[in-house]
């Protein structure tokens, strides 16, 4: 058991920021994550959002730290927040926490104080964790009818995102967030990506251009802003990651 995950690296909102001011100035605030994990991505964006230090700490998932199995023994999974000692799981749970725990800065994630948008924020945030990441991570995993199956459900679903964007609350909005990137833009965005890495990988097309317009649109300014940039990891490299999965899936759909 790898009893020591090691800071891979310091984050901080400033690009430029050096490793003796960090040294210096410790960080209160850990971040356990890995690095391809969409998760993990939600809350590295809402932090530099936010413009909060803090040290990562990256987990070998296949050998997981003692740290995450103490800080999160429910589920065991990552990210896992530790902030002054106490940890959060649960990457939502963790973008409210960010949300409270960091109050007056110039990004409030979940920006509004209306009951009813924060029930939509909530409402199609829990629809992207239960219907659609599901169902675009079952055409990753599965060939053949299976997959023709998945596929056509991810369309649904997309259209379904489509029709909230075109007639529904968050209608004529830039962001789900208004002009800012939000807390339902973070949940959607962080995973969005996939879409495009898991087309070429698996050879298929999930967004067929310019039939969810709203929707491409609104993901093409989200992946264009420089902390969405930089949190999110190279195509290459995640391109590279899938592909090695893929295999891997294949080798077992045969066996
Ligand atoms: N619902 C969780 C999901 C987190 C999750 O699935 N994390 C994965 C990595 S992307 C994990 O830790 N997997 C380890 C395992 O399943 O053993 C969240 O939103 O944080």
């Amino acid at each position: 058991m790898n009893s020591s995950p090691q800071p891979i690296q310091s984050q901080s909102p400033s690009s430029d920021a050096s490793p003796v001011a960090v040294e210096v100035n410790k960080p209160s605030v850990k971040l356990y994550g890995s690095w391809a994990s969409s998760y993990t991505h939600r809350v590295k964006l809402a932090l530099k959002l936010k413009g909060v230090e803090y040290e990562y700490m990256e987990e070998d998932l296949t050998n997981k730290s003692e740290q995450l199995l103490l800080y999160n023994p429910v589920h065991k999974k990552i990210p896992i927040l530790v902030h002054n000692e106490n940890p959060v799981a649960e990457s939502m749970v963790i973008l409210h926490y960010i949300d409270e725990a960091w109050t007056g800065t110039q990004h409030p994630i979940l920006s509004t104080t209306d009951p009813y948008e924060n029930a939509k924020i909530r409402f199609w945030s829990h629809f992207i964790d239960n219907k659609l990441g599901p169902s675009v991570g079952a055409v990753f995993q599965s060939v053949g009818e299976e997959q023709t199956a998945a596929v056509e459900q991810v369309h649904n679903y997309l259209k379904l995102l489509e029709d909230e964007l075109e007639h529904g609350f968050f209608k004529g909005r830039r962001f789900f967030g208004g002009e800012k990137i939000g807390f339902l833009d973070i949940v959607l965005g962080c995973g969005s990506y996939w879409l495009w890495v898991f087309e070429e990988v698996a050879g298929i097309k999930l967004v067929d251009s310019g039939t969810y317009p709203r929707f491409e649109s609104w993901l093409r300014d989200f992946e264009e802003q420089n902390e969405v940039k930089e949190t999110i990891p190279a195509t290459d490299k995640l391109l590279e990651y899938a592909k090695g999965l893929r295999q891997i899936i294949l080798e077992h759909v045969k066996a």
